[in-house]
Order: C-alpha cells, then sequence, then structure tokens
C-alpha cells in the first residue's frame, strides 16, 4: 500500500539545491507541452525524459487509482536521477459509466479516435446528465526515490456529440466545458490550463514549490 508522505521536511532537500530543474517524466507529448507552457515563465526549467534517462522503458501502471499510479511512475524514474522529479497520472472520469475509462484512459484503444470513438459508442442515444465527464490529475513530486508530496486537480464538463477543434490531445475534442462553450479542442492550451484538471494540479504543485524554494 503506497501512502504519501504528509510533508516532506525542508532538511531532506539536499543543502543549498533549489529546484530550480524539474525532470518532467512522460513519454505524453501532450502533457509535456501543456506543463511546459506554465513553467515557460518561471524560474524552473522543466527537462524532458529523453533528453536525462534516454529511451527508458515505462513502469508498468499496476496502480487502482490515480495516486497510486503517479506516485509508481515517479518513483520508478526518481530512483534513477537525483533531480526532482515529476510525473502525473490522468484520465477521464465518465459518472454514467461507473467511472470509464477512468485509469484505463490511455488504454482502451490503439490511439485518440479510436478511444473517442470507443465513448461516443458508449453514451450513443444519451442526454447531457449522463454525457457529464471529469477529467482528473494527481501530480506526484519525488527526489531521490523518495515521494515528497501529490498534488490534485479536476475539472467537470459534458461529453460532446461529436469530436470539434484540433488543439489539445486525447479526448480535448469531445470534452466540452459549458463555462466558455467550447471543447478544450477548440482553445489554446494556455486557455486550457486555466481550467483544467492539469492545470489547476500545477497550480498546486507550484504554491508548494515556491514555499520549499
Ligand atoms: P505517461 O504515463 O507517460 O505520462 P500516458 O498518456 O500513458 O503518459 P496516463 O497514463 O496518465 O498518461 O493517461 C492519461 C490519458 O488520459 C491520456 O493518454 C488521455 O487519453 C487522457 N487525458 C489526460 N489528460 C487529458 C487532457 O488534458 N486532455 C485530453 N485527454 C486527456
Amino acid at each position: 500500500m503506497l501512502t504519501p508522505l504528509k510533508e516532506y521536511r525542508n532538511s531532506d532537500l539536499k543543502k543549498g539545491k533549489r529546484f530550480n530543474q524539474i525532470l518532467l517524466a512522460t513519454k505524453n507529448p501532450g502533457k509535456v507541452r501543456e506543463f511546459q507552457k506554465y513553467f515557460s515563465e518561471l524560474n524552473i526549467k522543466i527537462l524532458k525524459l529523453d533528453d536525462v534517462l534516454g529511451r527508458i522503458e515505462e513502469p508498468e501502471e499496476s496502480g487502482k487509482t490515480f495516486e497510486e499510479n503517479a506516485i509508481i511512475k515517479v518513483l520508478y524514474y526518481s530512483e534513477k536521477t537525483e533531480l526532482p522529479v515529476i510525473s502525473e497520472d490522468s484520465g477521464l472520469v465518465i459518472p454514467s459509466l461507473g467511472g470509464f475509462p477512468g485509469i484505463y484512459s490511455s488504454r482502451i484503444g490503439k490511439d485518440d479516435g479510436e478511444r473517442i470513438s470507443k465513448i461516443l459508442e458508449k453514451l450513443k442515444g444519451k442526454d447531457k446528465p449522463e454525457r457529464k465527464a471529469c477529467f482528473v490529475s494527481v501530480i506526484a513530486l519525488a527526489q531521490s526515490g523518495k515521494l515528497i508530496k501529490t498534488f490534485k486537480g479536476k475539472v467537470c464538463g459534458y461529453i460532446s456529440e461529436k469530436p470539434q477543434g484540433n488543439n489539445g490531445f486525447g479526448y480535448d475534442p469531445v470534452f466540452y466545458y459549458s463555462k466558455i462553450r467550447k471543447t478544450f479542442a477548440q482553445i489554446p492550451s494556455e486557455v486550457k490550463n486555466k481550467f483544467s484538471h492539469r492545470g489547476r494540479a500545477i497550480k498546486k504543485l507550484l504554491k508548494y514549490l515556491e514555499k520549499i524554494n
């Protein structure tokens, strides 16, 4: 059973080393783009997996929750470098489908198109209340194989009848956000970051980094 540390003591941080470089351990280029947009105006440089650990194999995401999977990923990668590392586990949760696809969001089809078709098929003929869907993001921060903290973000909207827009990645073309009356694929990533699950989790991470840095 994985239990995140409640608080990471400053004394545990390498003396004199501030978090000015962080390895973003993800193989998903869509996530990389969104993290980079957020960090581009800060004094923290985001390093990519390829640049730090080369072509490394992915760990098996055997957890039962987003948090467990984020922790599995971050510990796996952070055991291989001294840099602070962040990993993220995220996905789409559709309450009327019992939470499907949830932690399996990236695994229910061979590409984004197939995955989107699968959920549209399952929601065919269903009305708005049953089309409610939430994106969830859990970011885990670790250093030298030690978990520091996790950060959660969530945003809810509706699954549209058909895909719209070309921005973003994954399920964005069918994730309709009522507040802006658009799908996440119809807005630039700066705007998506303001409302998105990932943007909300990143904001909490940044607040924490400010505190310990
Ligand atoms: P890493 O594990 O290497 O980070 P991954 O794509 O396998 O990459 P996840 O296991 O966290 O990452 O799966 C997340 C999936 O959830 C992602 O592939 C999309 O299908 C979906 N998803 C998550 N965030 C999304 C977003 O902002 N927009 C659209 N779809 C998203």
